[in-house]
């Protein structure tokens, strides 16, 4: 939908994909596509015109002159890079990639895929090609470094790792919060465009908000409570309040649950008195805690980055929805709720399990196809057959994302030949023998086959590229040249790639679905399209079971479709063996032996957390100048009694097990004593790209340890680690 108006600018629409809000855009162009101004799309149902600065920026960001255009190639032995031909690129990569595989075996190979893998059509549709013409177990993502524990407490509890409960923000009375800060980062594994304006409607209309958090952030400001809890505890805390709902009588199971009275025996060891140190909170809050939750109307129990990325990760996602099963609140309306996304992906037929292999070196279990990123490094560095020699990193900054960044940025020199498919030169992909640049953000399709399944009300929007590719391939394109190169091959003359693709995925997914003859019925200006068209189609709303929704119909609404508020979804979405939310998975039991271990250890004097900037994006919308700056700088976030007990100025070293740092402090009396925070992403000293290398920050990621897991995802921990400051 255009509009154009009379200095002859267009006005045109798309979703923003930077973060999991997902506003709708109003993009406005001058006649040579150039961005001139950006606004919230006031009639998008979900975002009604929400926007943050980093949406105002998507132009800026796209248009960015240190962006790589056209591939890159480096020589090894001067380090210099050299600009190349898309054909020269993969000829390259077709004659080394093969080979190292034909040498040393499949394992050699393997991937990463970043965190804006789960905002593209590229990454959603096209990264599982790589993954297939690789096969390799050598499969890695920021999935490890993010929110794998909830996918796996998820998947054990309901069967299916992407069937995940998200509080049904709209609608209830009570909202317990724990490690978010959606006023900075717009919200998590929970997709809620202007969740801060949703926050003050849930207050405004009698609701109770409560924040736990070892910082007092600004969603905690917003909040009715906040509550400081010492780093790594969260699972205490949940485990007093599961605790207390049974010693008091206060539990209201309304979903089919097995495995009650195996929570009740676990919970048994972890009464409010008992976890009231460790955590910092008051055995008196901790039973407030529970009889307010059971005494809302309706209440949702909501935890995100900093509860999954810490040591107790899966146990605590999976005590969030014990919770809400416990107090009646799982599957309601007002409750935890799980979203119907508009588009059929995956469709799983068995339980979910993790550990159907294991890692080469530390024999960690596999989740989801995938083995923890904390274990990269030693992939690649420990010799032996299946050592990790060939690297292909998409949309991915682990050098500055994963554990021990520092260790893995020596790793990725051992490599024999790595790709990387990225905007920009940066930490991780300056190792690369080849980067490949995807077009701008502007040039995609855009469909949140990823975020959707998380929206707190029914939604879908499409958006085709608002800006012609030029003579660049699309992502998509890349990708899937790409999957060829590395298995040697090359595209057949005359024939597209994708559609090859797309092709044989149509074919496939309607002969599973008995409707291969309905292919002819598919619509779209192309195959990805056509795809698109199919999995609506295919989905809960669609026109082939039963609906009237198909790729037109977003075509038609490119605003963006209601498709109404969260509705029950139990037992149908259920896939457990028992065809029960399954309350004690064994894998999960098995892990409270750990944490009951660790209750009366004695904790550390200080310890390391992370935040998040909300004029920052992870690590790479440093190099827009219009972000930075301000609070959106790398420093040391520290409470002031440290800072004199500890004899410390205006900067300090700061060590842990990993590595130390020299970092500039910032007193607050915002973060609990005991407590320092520190902001992943940064740490641009060497990067070619101008802006960034003048607010260079240091890697918060030398500091964290690959060593430190949460067991049973192999999540990686970034919260709760110990560390010492003294003098700089
Ligand atoms: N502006 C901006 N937005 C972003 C991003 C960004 O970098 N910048 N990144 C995006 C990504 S990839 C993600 S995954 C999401 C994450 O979204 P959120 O989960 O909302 O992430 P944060 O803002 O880091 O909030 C985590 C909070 O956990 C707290 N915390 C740390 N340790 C603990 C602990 O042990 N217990 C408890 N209870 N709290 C703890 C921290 O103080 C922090 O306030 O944000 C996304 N949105
Ligand atoms: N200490 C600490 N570490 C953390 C976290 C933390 O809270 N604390 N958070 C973790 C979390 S939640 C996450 S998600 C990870 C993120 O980890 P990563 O995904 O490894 O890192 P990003 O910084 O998101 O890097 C994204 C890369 O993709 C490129 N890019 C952007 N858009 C596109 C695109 O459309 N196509 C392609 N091909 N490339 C693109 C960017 O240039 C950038 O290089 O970091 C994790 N690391
Ligand atoms: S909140 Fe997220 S989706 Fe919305 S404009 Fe900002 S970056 Fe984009
Ligand atoms: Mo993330």
């Amino acid at each position: 939908m255009t509009s154009v108006t009379t200095d002859g600018h267009r006005k045109l629409l798309r979703t923003c994909p930077l973060c999991e809000a997902v506003c709708g855009l109003e993009i406005t162009l001058d006649d040579r596509d150039r961005v001139v101004g950006v606004r919230g799309d006031r009639e998008d149902p979900l975002s009604r015109g929400f926007l943050c600065p980093k949406g105002a920026s998507l132009g800026r960001a796209d248009e960015d002159p240190d962006r790589l255009r056209t591939p890159m190639i480096r020589d090894r032995a001067t380090d210099i890079w050299r600009a190349a031909s898309w054909e020269e690129a993969f000829d390259l990569i077709g004659e080394r990639f093969p080979a190292v595989v034909a040498e040393y075996g499949r394992q050699s190979a393997a991937l990463y895929l970043g965190n804006p893998n789960a905002h593209t059509i590229a990454g959603m549709l096209y990264a599982p090609v790589l993954i297939r013409a690789l096969s390799t177990r050598n499969l890695y993502s920021a999935s490890t470094a993010d929110q794998m524990p909830k996918q796996v407490a998820s998947g054990l509890m309901f069967g299916d790792p992407l069937t995940v409960a998200v509080p049904d923000l709209n609608r209830t009375d009570y909202l317990l919060m724990l490690g978010a800060n959606p006023l900075e980062s717009n919200g998590s594994l929970c997709t809620a465009p202007d969740f801060p304006g949703r926050l003050k409607a849930l207050r405004k209309r009698g609701g109770r908000f409560v924040v736990v958090d070892p910082r007092r952030t600004r969603t905690a400001k917003l909040a009715d409570e906040h509550l400081f809890i010492r780093p790594g505890s969260d699972a205490y805390l949940l485990f007093g309040i599961v605790h207390t709902l049974f010693a008091e009588g206060l539990t209201a199971v309304a979903v089919e649950a097995s495995g009650i009275e195996e929570v009740r025996a676990a919970a048994a060891a972890f009464p409010p008195e008992a976890v009231a140190e460790r955590t910092g909170i008051a055995a008196e809050t901790v039973v407030r805690l529970a009889r307010e939750l059971a005494a809302a109307p309706t209440a949702a129990v909501y935890a995100r980055i900093g509860t999954c990325t810490a040591e107790f990760g899966t146990l605590t996602q999976w005590l969030v929805d014990v919770i809400n099963v416990l107090t009646g609140n799982l599957d309601r309306p007002g409750g935890a709720m799980f979203a119907t996304a508009a588009a059929q992906g995956i469709v799983r037929t068995r339980p979910f399990r993790t550990g159907r292999w294991t890692s080469r070196v530390r024999e960690l279990p596999e989740a989801m196809g995938e083995f923890p990123v904390a274990t990269l490094a030693e992939e690649i560095r420990t010799p032996g057959e299946g050592q990790v020699r060939a690297l292909i990193t998409v949309a991915g900054n682990p050098v500055l994302s994963a554990p021990s960044g520092a260790r893995l940025d020596a790793a990725l020199g051992n490599l024999e030949f790595m790709v990387s498919v990225d905007h920009y030169r940066n930490e991780t992909t300056r190792h690369a023998d080849v980067i490949l640049p995807p077009p701008g953000s502007l040039q995609a399709a855009h469909y949140d086959f990823a975020l959707l399944q998380f929206a707190v009300h029914n939604y879908a929007r499409y958006s085709r590229p608002l800006v012609p590719l030029g003579d660049r391939p699309s992502e998509p394109e890349i990708l899937a040249r790409l999957a060829l190169a590395i298995s040697g091959q090359s595209a057949e003359p005359g024939r597209d790639p994708v559609e090859t693709v797309d092709e044989l995925v149509i074919a496939g997914t309607l002969h599973r679905a008995g409707m291969l003859e309905r292919r002819g019925e598919l619509q779209g200006d192309n195959s990805t399209e056509q795809r698109i068209d199919m999995m609506l189609r295919l989905g809960p709303y669609g026109e082939w079971r039963g609906g009237s929704l198909n790729l037109r119909t977003l075509l038609d609404n490119p605003h963006g479709l209601d498709l109404g508020p969260l509705r029950p979804r139990l037992p149908e979405a259920l896939l457990t063996a028992s065809g029960t939310v399954e309350l004690a998975p064994p894998e999960l039991l098995a892990d409270v032996d750990r944490l009951r271990a660790k209750l009366d250890e004695t904790a550390p004097d200080v310890v390391l957390i992370g935040r998040r900037q909300l004029r920052s994006n992870n690590s790479w919308m440093h190099n827009v100048s219009a972000l930075i700056g301000g609070s959106n700088t790398c420093t040391l976030h520290i409470h002031p009694d440290d800072m004199a007990r500890l004899g410390l100025d205006d900067r300090a070293v700061i060590k842990s097990a990993a590595g130390s740092l020299t970092v500039p402090l910032e007193p607050t009396e915002e973060i609990m004593p005991g407590v320092v925070s520190l902001p992943h992403g940064w740490g641009h000293a060497d990067t070619p790209q101008s802006v960034a290398r003048e607010h260079a920050g240091v890697n918060a990621n030398v500091l964290t340890d690959d060593s430190m897991i949460d067991i049973p995802s192999g999540n990686a921990v970034f919260n709760g680690v110990p560390v010492t400051l003294s003098p700089a």
